[in-house]
């Protein structure tokens, strides 16, 4: 009896856990940003005598005048024919006279990209910069892929308005997924593929479209019989095994299966922040303060999920012209505490609506940064 109770409740433990982890796993949402014509749309912004005309980056070889191969080109110039890795010369036999033919400056983009960065940071749990114009964000904090669409917008709406610069987002339930949908409405779309739907989005698109799968490895699959992802899920693991190696076959069939990674490989964090707007512009710290416990509980929760601590707290308002102003104050020692977190988050917002009495606020938020891993000891940190 006790045996067959104890069986019960292990047995239904193990089906809660099980359920508990495929639920979390189910819930992620990963959206994938990606900007559209990077370098030929941040020429663009720069010189608004370009808008509209075709723009095509070079990257000058210097051994003549015109050696060297296109970067990339903004969509006019797309349909023109002209695409990146063409030679200059022949972009420049497609052109029409109003094609402007500009030399690459990376600073300038790169510049451009770090403001970029830092506007999605700011919206979303994660992030993972994957590219100069590319980046992952972990958006699975909303509770549906609705609100999930209602924060990828506004990130498009914050570069938009502070750059200048379309991106195409893909949300999906992981990595993968996010990453091939952002590129189906190109440029300025927005595609959303649910995870029930992700197998069938992947399904029908030729072997050679499926991410990582390059020229060599689609031949490959072709060799097999696979024309579509679908037709890579009739291969056998074994064969994939026996052709790709282990590790390569299978990744094949999990990305075949629309499975991939959830979580974002942020390179060294550095910082974790959360901002949300408030029901209504206010300069109201009783409207504010629970607004920001909350963000202060959130942002402690992927505290100790990095197993962290941190030595530094901002308090973020965004006004109600939408500029964002920071106060932060630093801490002797790392420490971990939510107390700590929302009172000093609270006091340096309200610092700041008290030095401002103008200012409305729009958006809060809470950022902790100067992070160390939180098994050192105070006596580590100084080793
Ligand atoms: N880039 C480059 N050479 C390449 C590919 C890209 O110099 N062979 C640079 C120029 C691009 C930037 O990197 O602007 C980003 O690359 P993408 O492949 O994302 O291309 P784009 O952003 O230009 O176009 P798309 O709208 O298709 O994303
Ligand atoms: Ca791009």
């Amino acid at each position: 009896m006790f045996l067959r109770v104890c069986r019960g409740i292990i047995g239904r433990t193990a089906a809660i856990l099980l359920r508990i982890r495929s639920a979390k796993k189910d819930m992620a949402i990963i959206a994938h940003i990606d900007l559209d014509s990077f370098f030929a749309s941040c020429e663009a912004v720069r010189d608004e005598s370009l808008e509209d005309k075709p723009i095509i980056i070079c990257m000058y070889s210097g051994r003549s005048e015109d050696s060297g191969a296109v970067s990339t080109c903004n969509y006019p110039a797309r349909s023109l024919g002209i695409h990146a890795g063409m030679a200059i010369q022949q972009a420049k036999e497609l052109a029409r006279d109003d094609a402007a033919f500009l030399p690459a400056e990376k600073s300038y983009y790169k510049e451009v990209s770090g403001r970029i960065m830092a506007i999605i940071a700011e919206h979303a749990a994660d992030t993972e910069v994957a590219s100069i114009d590319e980046a992952y964000a972990d958006l699975s904090d909303c509770d549906t892929y609705v609100d999930a669409v209602e924060r990828a917008e506004h990130i498009r709406d914050v570069i938009k308005e502070q750059e200048g610069l379309t991106a195409s987002v893909g949300i999906g339930p992981n990595k993968l997924v996010a990453k091939m949908a952002s590129d189906e409405d190109k440029p300025d779309g927005l595609t959303v593929v649910r995870p029930d739907n992700a197998k069938a989005f992947l399904g029908n698109m030729p072997v050679d479209e499926l991410y990582s799968v390059g020229p060599k490895t689609a031949d490959a699959l072709r060799e097999m019989g696979a024309e579509t992802v679908a037709d890579v899920r009739e291969i056998s693991v074994q064969r994939l095994v026996h052709r790709f190696g282990e590790t390569r076959g299978v990744e094949l069939r999990e990305k075949a299966n629309g499975d991939g990674a959830t979580m974002l490989e942020s390179r060294e964090k550095k910082q974790l922040s959360r901002i949300t707007t408030l029901p209504q512009n206010t300069r109201q710290m009783k409207d504010i303060r629970p607004v920001v416990r909350e963000l202060a509980d959130d942002v402690i929760k992927r505290v100790e999920q990095h197993e962290k601590r941190f030595s530094t707290v901002a308090g973020i308002v965004i006004t109600a012209n939408r500029e964002t102003r920071t106060r932060q104050r630093s801490f002797q020692t790392a420490i971990s505490s939510k107390k700590t977190l929302y009172e000093t988050a609270e006091e340096l917002i309200q610092e700041y609506l008290e030095d401002n009495p103008d200012i409305d606020a729009r958006r809060v938020g809470v950022r902790v940064a100067g992070l160390s891993d939180a098994q050192q000891t105070g006596l580590d940190r100084f080793a």
